[in-house]
C-alpha cells in the first residue's frame, strides 16, 4: 500500500473511533438495540423454526446422463458428473438439447412434500454446472432458452408452493460454476485456473448478482437462499452477497454456506446429524440414497426408521432437516423416494405436534432410549427402542402432571423418585407392551414450569455411561489445543499425545463395567486410523491398551460414519455419585492425518450382553 493511502486509512480509522467515543451508547441503549435485533431475528426465523422439515430438490442437466457418461458409470454424486468425468463445456452444453421433462408436474411435487409433512421446498436454481433451471436473462445458458422444454419450472413450483402453503426457496451455487472461466471449479477447460485466487468481478457482478436478483424478483417471496461451497469468495464478497439479498428481500434467510460465517444460519456438513443443541439456528441437508442429483444406478435407499430418527434428532437439537430428492430428466421423482416420503408423512400426521415449532431437548445429551423435544409445559419423549418394562428417564427435576401417548392420547401412569444422597431424580413411565410406532413412539409428559434437568452427565437407565468426546474437557499444554470437534461431536485433529479429554459423571447403579472406546471412521468408511496407545483413567485406576477395530457399529442416526469399537478392560465402581474419567493417550498414530477420532468412552455394565 502506498504510504499516503495508508495514512488516509489510519486517519479515517481514528476519526471513526472518535466519533464512536463521542456517541458511546449507554449500556441500556446497547441492551435495547440487541433486544430489538433479537426480536427481528425471531420474527424472520419464525417460519423456519416452526417448519423443522423441508424438501431439497437437486434437478438439472445432470439428470440426463444420470450417473453414466459414454457408457461408463461415473463414481460419486450425480450432479458432479461434469467434474468427475471431466466433460468439456461444449459437450456438456449439448445435454440441454436433450432435456425435456415432459412429465414435470409442479403440483404433484409440492403435494408430495406437503404429504410428507414438509413445510418448505429448496430447489437448485443453478448448481455447479452453471446451468440456470429458471428463465434467466443474465445468461443464455438456461432452461427456457437452451432446452426443448422451454418452460420455467420455477414459476410453476412457486405457484404450487403458494397454493399449498409451503415456503419456496432456492439453492444457488455462487462460487463453483464449471461453465465460467472466472468462477471456481472447472480445471479441465481452464487448466490455468488451478491457481486462481479470486472470483472474477465480471462473474460475480454479471452472473451471480444478476441471477440472484432474478431469483429474488421473479418468483415472489423466497424463504431462503442456499448458497454453497465457498472456495474463492472473499469475506467481503460473502458479506456483499448477504447484504445484496437482504436489500432485495429483507426477510430472505441466507445459508451459512455463503461463506466466512456471515450467513443467517448454520448449515451442518451434508448428511451430518449434529450433536447437541446450538444457540444458532441450523439445518442439515440429507440424501435419501447416496446422491443429490438423479443417478440411475444408486439404490442405496435409507430406511424410513433411519430418516425418522434423523428428523427427530435434528429437531431435538433445535435444527431443521432438509431431505433431498433428485428427479429424473423426465421430471419424475424416483418411486423409492416417493414411497419413503409417504411413510414419513404418515408418521408426521400422527406425531407432527412433537416436531413443528418445538425446541430442542433440555438435556445435555440424548438418552439411551431416545431423545426429547419440547414446547412450553410439554416434553415429547421420542422412544426409538421401546423398553420391555417401564421407560425410566433420569435427571428430570420437574413434577410431571400427566403423561400420554401422542398416537392415541391413552394415559400413561407416571411415578417419580428422588435420591437426595446423590442429588438424583428418576421418572418412571408405565408403558403398554406394544410400541405405537415401529420407528419412534412419542410420549407426551406435561410438566410444571419450565423444564429443569440435572446438568451432570448421567449414567443412563440402561446402566451404560456414555461420555461423548465433545462433552469432555480438553486438557492441553496450550490454551489453543490442536484438537477440536466436528458437527457430529467427534474429536478431530487429535494427533498430539500431549492432549487429553476428561469427564465427570454421576453414577446411579454401581457395578462392574467394561471400558469401551468408540472411534469413528471417515465418511462412507473411507479411512480410519488405529494403533494409538491410550490409558483410560477411572478415578485413578488406569486401564491401558491399544485402539483397534475389534468390532464395527453403524450408528442409525449417522449411517455414513461407521464406528470402530475397542474394549480396553474392566473396572468396578462401587459407589453411586460423581466419578472421574480421563482418556490419556501415550502415543497417537497420525500418518493418515486422522489421528484419534474419538466418538465416546463408554462404561458398559459387564453383565450386559
Ligand atoms: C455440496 C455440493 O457440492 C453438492 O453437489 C450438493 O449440492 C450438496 C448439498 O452440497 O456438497 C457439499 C458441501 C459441503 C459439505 C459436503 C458436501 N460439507 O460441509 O461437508
Amino acid at each position: 500500500m502506498n504510504p499516503s493511502r495508508s495514512l488516509a486509512v489510519l486517519l479515517l480509522a481514528l476519526t471513526a473511533s472518535n466519533a464512536a467515543a463521542q456517541s458511546l451508547p449507554s449500556d441500556e441503549a446497547a441492551a435495547q438495540s440487541k433486544a430489538s435485533a433479537d426480536k427481528d431475528r425471531d420474527r424472520r426465523f419464525q417460519w423456519f423454526r416452526e417448519a423443522r422439515f423441508g424438501l431439497f430438490i437437486h434437478w438439472g442437466l445432470y439428470a440426463v446422463p444420470a450417473g453414466e457418461w459414454k457408457g461408463k458409470p461415473i463414481e460419486g454424486i450425480g450432479e458432479w458428473i461434469m467434474n468427475r468425468a471431466r466433460i468439456p463445456i461444449a459437450e456438456y452444453e449439448l445435454l440441454a438439447k436433450q432435456f425435456n421433462p415432459v412429465k414435470f408436474d409442479a403440483d404433484a411435487w409440492v403435494q408430495m412434500a406437503k404429504d410428507a409433512g414438509m413445510k418448505y421446498v429448496v430447489i437448485t436454481s443453478k448448481h455447479h454446472d452453471g446451468f440456470a433451471m429458471y428463465d434467466s436473462k443474465a445468461s443464455r445458458y438456461d432452461i427456457v432458452e437452451a432446452t426443448p422444454f422451454g418452460r420455467d419450472p420455477m414459476k410453476e413450483l412457486a405457484a404450487a408452493c403458494q397454493k399449498h402453503g409451503l415456503k419456496f426457496a432456492f439453492y444457488y451455487s455462487q462460487d463453483q460454476d464449471w461453465h465460467e472461466s472466472e468462477a471456481s471449479g472447472n480445471v479441465w477447460d481452464f487448466p490455468a485456473d488451478d491457481v486462481k485466487k479470486v472470483l472474477g468481478r465480471g462473474y460475480f457482478e454479471g452472473k451471480v448478482k444478476a441471477q440472484v436478483r432474478e431469483i429474488l424478483t421473479q418468483y415472489g417471496p423466497i424463504g431462503l437462499i442456499w448458497f454453497d461451497t465457498p472456495r474463492l469468495i472473499t469475506k467481503e464478497q460473502s458479506q456483499e452477497l448477504v447484504d445484496f439479498v437482504h436489500s432485495i428481500q429483507p426477510d430472505c434467510l441466507v445459508s451459512g454456506r455463503v461463506g466466512h460465517g456471515v450467513g443467517d444460519y448454520d448449515s451442518a456438513g451434508d448428511n451430518q446429524i449434529s450433536v447437541g443443541s446450538t444457540e444458532r439456528d441450523w439445518e442439515t441437508p440429507v440424501t435419501l440414497n447416496d446422491t443429490w442429483g438423479f443417478k440411475k444406478d444408486d439404490s442405496n435407499w435409507k430406511e424410513v426408521s433411519v430418516l425418522l430418527r434423523q428428523l427427530v434428532e435434528v429437531a431435538a437439537h433445535s435444527g431443521n432437516y432438509l431431505l433431498n430428492v433428485g428427479p429424473t430428466a423426465e421430471g419424475v421423482v424416483p418411486q423409492p423416494s416417493i414411497d419413503r416420503l409417504r411413510e414419513v408423512g404418515q408418521w408426521m400426521k400422527v406425531n407432527g405436534e412433537s416436531i413443528y415449532g418445538t425446541k430442542g431437548t433440555p438435556f445435555r445429551y440424548d438418552a439411551s432410549w431416545g431423545t426429547v423435544t419440547q414446547k412450553p409445559g410439554k416434553l415429547y419423549l421420542h422412544v426409538f427402542d421401546w423398553p420391555k418394562g417401564d421407560l425410566v428417564v433420569y435427571g428430570l427435576r420437574n413434577k410431571v402432571r400427566k403423561a400420554y401417548l401422542l398416537a392415541d392420547k391413552k394415559p400413561v401412569a407416571v411415578s417419580q423418585t428422588a435420591n437426595p444422597a446423590i442429588d438424583h431424580t428418576a421418572v418412571r413411565f408405565k408403558l403398554p407392551a406394544k410400541a405405537p410406532s415401529p420407528h419412534a413412539s412419542v410420549i407426551v409428559a406435561e410438566i410444571e414450569g419450565a423444564a429443569q434437568v440435572d446438568n451432570a452427565l448421567l449414567q443412563q437407565p440402561s446402566g451404560t455411561v456414555e461420555l461423548n468426546a465433545n462433552q469432555g474437557r480438553i486438557v492441553a499444554p496450550s490454551d489453543k489445543p490442536t484438537m477440536g470437534f466436528d458437527a457430529r461431536g467427534v474429536a478431530t485433529r487429535w494427533t498430539s499425545a500431549d492432549e487429553s479429554l476428561a469427564w465427570e459423571f454421576k453414577l446411579v447403579q454401581p457395578g462392574a463395567f467394561d471400558v469401551v472406546v468408540v472411534t469413528s471412521e471417515q465418511k462412507y468408511g473411507r479411512g480410519w486410523e488405529g494403533g494409538h496407545k491410550v490409558t483410560v483413567d477411572v478415578d485413578g485406576t488406569k486401564i491401558a491398551g491399544t485402539i483397534e477395530a475389534q468390532e464395527k457399529r453403524v450408528p442409525p442416526h449417522n449411517p455414513y460414519w461407521p464406528y470402530a469399537i475397542t474394549k480396553l478392560g474392566r473396572v468396578t465402581l462401587d459407589k453411586a455419585g460423581t466419578h472421574k474419567v480421563a482418556l490419556v493417550p501415550q502415543s497417537i498414530e497420525s500418518a493418515k492425518k486422522f489421528g484419534l477420532t474419538l466418538v465416546s468412552v463408554e462404561l458398559v455394565p459387564a453383565n450386559k450382553k
